[in-house]
C-alpha cells in the first residue's frame, strides 16, 4: 500500500517545492532560490503557516509590494539563465492583481516565476469575502482568472490533491526551455488550509536538469544549405543564446566561419562587447556597425529571438529582397517567424551541428572586412557622446559613460524602462555573458530597483549598478528598503530629468506639442523639486545627490567600499539622445489633426511605412 501523509495542501505545496533541485556546475541546489511573500488574507494561515515549516530548507521573503516582489523573483530566473528561479505569494484581491503586470513581464521574456495568488473560497460559503469581486453571470469567475492570458500553465486548486498534477504540470513548463514562462497556481484559500493523505513518494526529492533538444536532420541540411550559399550572413543574438548559456559555442561557431554577430536587447553580452565580430546593438536602438550589414545582409541567422520590432525595425531594416532567415530557436513559435527556415533546436546544439554541416566554409573575406571597418567607425562614434562634460545637465550617454569608467565592465548593468534601455543597448560595453540585464521585452517602469534585488540574491557578492530614470523610480522605489533589510548591497544610479524624458521626445517626434510629459509641462500648481536623495536615505541607503559627471565617477569610486545600497542622483537633460545608429521605430502618427506638426509627420510616416516587408 502506499504511504501517505496527512498535510494541508498548502504544506504538501511547499514540502515539495523544497525538494525540487538542480545541478549547478556539478553542484546539487534546490531549484527554488526562495519565495517572496506578502501575507493577507488568502495566503497567511494557509501558505503562510507552511512556509514557516520549511523556512530553512525554502526561505521567505518579505517584501514591499505585490508587483515589486515579483520582479525580484523574475530577475533572480533571468540572471540564474532560468536554471533557478523563485516562487510569488499574495493575499487574494489587490495582492494577488499587483502581481499580473509581473506575470505578463515574465509571460513575454519567457522567463520563470511561480505565481501562488491566495483565491477566494472553494466552498462559497461566507462569500462575498472581504476584497472578492462578484460576477452577476458567472459563478467560477474570480480576479485571478486575469492571470490566464499571462500565464503560460494557469490552474485553480479548488480540492487539496489537485495540487499533485498541478505541481508537476508546473515543473515541467518551468523547466522547459521552449514553454518555459510563469506558472499560476491560484490557491483557494480554504483549500489551502484542508488536509489530504498525501503520497510520500510526492515528496521525493528531484533533481532537474536543463533540456536541450538537438536540431532535426531535416531543418538542419536546409539552414546548412542555406549559410553555404550566404555571401552577406549575419547573426542576431538574443536572450535564447544566453538562456542556453551558448556564448562560447557562438563565439567559435562565429569565428570558423567568420560570421558577424549583432545583440538584440535580450541578447546583449551573448559576446563580450569587444569581440571583434561583436557589432552590438541591431535595430531601432542599433550601432550603425550592426544595422548597416543587417540592411543589406543576404542570409540571417536569428538565434533565440522573439524578432520583436525593436529588433526588426518595426519589419523595416532588413531590406535584402532576396535574403533568407534561418530561426534557429527552441520555439517553433519563433523559429518560424517572417518565413523563416526553422531550426527547432537548442543553441548551443544548434550551433554546434550548423558548424559540424558547415564544414569549415568561410564567409567572403570582403564582408567580415567589411564589419570590421564599421564597428571601428562606431566606436569612434560612441566614445565622442560618451566622453566626459562639464555640462550642467549632461545627456544619459554621457552618464553612461561616466557608469562605465567608474565602474567597468565586470558589474552586472540593469535597466528596463525610459530613455536609458535605448542609450545602453548601443553604448553599454557589456561584459561576460548576463552582465547586461535588461528588460525591453515589457519594459515595465519599476523593474530595475525590484530586479536589481533579484539580480543580486542570484549574483551573491557582486556589483550589480541598476540605472534608473525619475519616473520609473517614483512608479517603484520600496525594495531600497528590502535590499538594505537583506543586506544586499546595489549601486542605482538615478537620472533626474524631470519626467518622462524618452515620451516626451516620442511626443515631439510625432508631432505632438510638449503635453503631459515633463513635470514642467503638466497640469501644475506647484512644480515639484523631488529629493531623491534624501528619499532614498529614508529608507536607509547611502544616498547622494552628485554635481557633475566627474563627481558621479567619483562618488561610484566611493560607493564600491560601501556596505549598503548606494543611490547616486545626478540631474540630466530631458531632451537629447544619441542620434548615431538607430533605425526607424513604427508609432502610429494621427491620420488628420488641427496640429500641422501632426500633419508633417503623418506624411513623414506614411513614406516610411513604405520601408515594412508586409509579405513577410
Ligand atoms: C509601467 C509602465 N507605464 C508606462 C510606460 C510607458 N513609458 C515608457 S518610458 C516612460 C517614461 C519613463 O520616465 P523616466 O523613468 O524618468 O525615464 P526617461 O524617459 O526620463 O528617460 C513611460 C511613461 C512603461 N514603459 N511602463
Ligand atoms: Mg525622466
Amino acid at each position: 500500500m502506499t504511504k501517505t501523509i496527512r498535510l494541508t495542501m498548502a504544506q504538501a505545496l511547499t514540502r515539495f517545492l523544497s525538494k525540487q533541485m538542480t545541478e549547478i556546475d556539478g553542484k546539487k541546489v534546490p531549484i527554488f532560490g526562495g519565495v517572496w511573500a506578502i501575507f493577507g488574507h488568502g495566503n497567511v494561515a494557509g501558505i503562510g503557516e507552511a512556509l514557516y515549516q520549511v523556512r530553512d530548507e525554502l526561505p521567505t521573503f518579505r517584501a514591499h509590494n505585490e508587483q515589486a516582489m515579483a520582479h525580484a523573483a523574475i530577475a533572480y530566473g533571468k540572471a540564474n539563465f532560468r536554471r533557478r528561479f523563485m516562487a510569488a505569494t499574495s493575499s487574494i484581491g489587490p495582492g494577488a492583481l499587483n502581481m499580473v503586470t509581473a506575470a505578463a513581464l515574465a509571460h513575454v521574456n519567457r522567463l520563470p516565476v511561480l505565481f501562488l495568488p491566495g483565491d477566494v473560497f472553494a466552498n462559497r460559503i461566507p462569500d462575498p469575502v472581504l476584497q472578492q469581486a462578484e460576477d452577476f453571470s458567472d459563478g467560477t469567475a474570480t480576479v485571478n482568472d486575469c492571470f490566464r492570458p499571462v500565464s503560460r500553465y494557469f490552474d485553480r486548486i479548488t480540492r487539496p490533491e489537485q495540487i499533485i498534477p498541478a505541481l508537476s504540470r508546473a515543473m515541467q513548463v518551468l523547466t522547459d526551455p521552449a514553454e518555459c514562462g510563469p506558472v499560476t497556481l491560484s490557491l483557494c484559500q480554504d483549500v489551502q488550509a484542508e488536509a489530504y493523505d498525501y503520497p510520500e513518494t510526492f515528496f521525493a526529492e528531484r533533481v532537474w536538469h536543463q533540456r536541450r533538444p538537438r536540431p532535426d536532420r531535416g531543418e538542419l541540411a536546409a539552414a546548412v544549405a542555406a549559410l553555404k550559399g550566404a555571401k552577406k550572413p549575419l547573426i542576431i543574438a538574443g536572450g535564447g543564446v544566453l538562456y542556453s548559456q551558448a556564448s562560447d559555442e557562438l563565439a567559435k561557431f562565429a569565428e570558423t566561419a567568420g560570421i558577424p554577430v549583432c545583440e538584440t536587447q535580450g541578447g546583449k553580452s551573448s559576446l563580450p562587447d569587444n569581440h571583434r565580430l561583436n557589432m552590438a546593438a541591431v535595430g531601432v536602438t542599433g550601432t550603425s556597425a550592426a544595422n548597416r550589414l543587417a540592411e543589406e545582409a543576404d542570409v540571417v541567422l536569428a538565434i533565440g529571438t522573439r524578432l520583436q520590432d525593436f529588433t526588426t525595425g518595426s519589419w523595416a531594416l532588413f531590406k535584402n529582397s532576396g535574403k533568407t532567415i534561418i530561426g534557429l530557436n527552441v520555439q517553433p513559435f519563433d523559429a518560424g517567424k517572417h518565413r523563416a527556415l526553422p531550426l527547432v533546436a537548442d543553441a548551443a546544439e544548434g550551433l554546434a551541428e550548423l558548424g559540424a554541416g558547415l564544414k569549415g566554409w568561410k564567409t567572403p573575406t570582403a564582408w567580415t572586412d567589411n564589419s570590421a571597418a564599421g564597428k571601428k567607425a562606431w566606436q569612434a562614434e560612441a566614445s565622442k557622446v560618451t566622453a566626459s562634460t562639464n555640462a550642467a545637465f549632461p545627456s544619459d550617454a554621457q552618464v553612461i559613460g561616466a557608469v562605465q569608467r567608474a565602474m567597468g565592465s565586470g558589474v552586472t548593468l540593469l535597466n528596463a524602462s525610459g530613455g536609458l534601455p535605448g542609450e545602453l543597448h548601443k553604448l553599454w560595453q557589456a561584459g561576460a555573458p548576463g552582465s547586461y540585464h535588461g528588460e525591453y521585452g515589457f519594459s515595465t517602469m519599476g523593474y530595475e530597483i525590484a530586479g536589481g534585488l533579484g539580480a543580486k540574491m542570484a549574483k551573491a557578492g557582486q556589483e550589480v549598478v541598476v540605472m534608473v530614470g525619475d519616473g520609473s523610480y517614483l512608479m517603484m522605489n520600496s525594495e531600497i528598503a528590502t535590499s538594505v533589510m537583506l543586506g544586499l548591497k546595489l549601486t542605482i544610479v538615478v537620472l533626474d530629468n524631470r519626467g518622462y524624458g524618452c515620451i516626451n521626445r516620442l511626443q515631439m517626434a510625432t508631432g505632438g506639442a510638449n503635453f503631459n510629459n515633463l513635470l514642467k509641462d503638466s497640469r501644475h500648481e506647484i512644480l515639484p523639486d523631488i529629493d531623491f536623495a534624501a528619499h532614498a536615505a529614508s529608507m536607509g541607503a547611502i544616498a547622494e545627490k552628485v554635481p557633475s559627471i566627474a563627481g558621479l565617477e567619483n562618488a561610484l569610486q566611493k560607493s564600491k567600499k560601501n556596505d549598503r545600497t548606494t543611490v547616486l542622483v545626478i540631474d540630466t537633460d530631458p531632451l537629447v539622445s544619441t542620434d548615431a545608429g538607430g533605425h526607424w521605430w513604427d508609432v502610429a502618427v494621427p491620420e488628420v489633426s488641427a496640429r500641422s506638426q501632426v500633419n508633417a509627420a503623418r506624411k513623414a510616416y506614411d513614406e516610411k511605412r513604405q520601408m515594412q516587408s508586409v509579405g513577410d
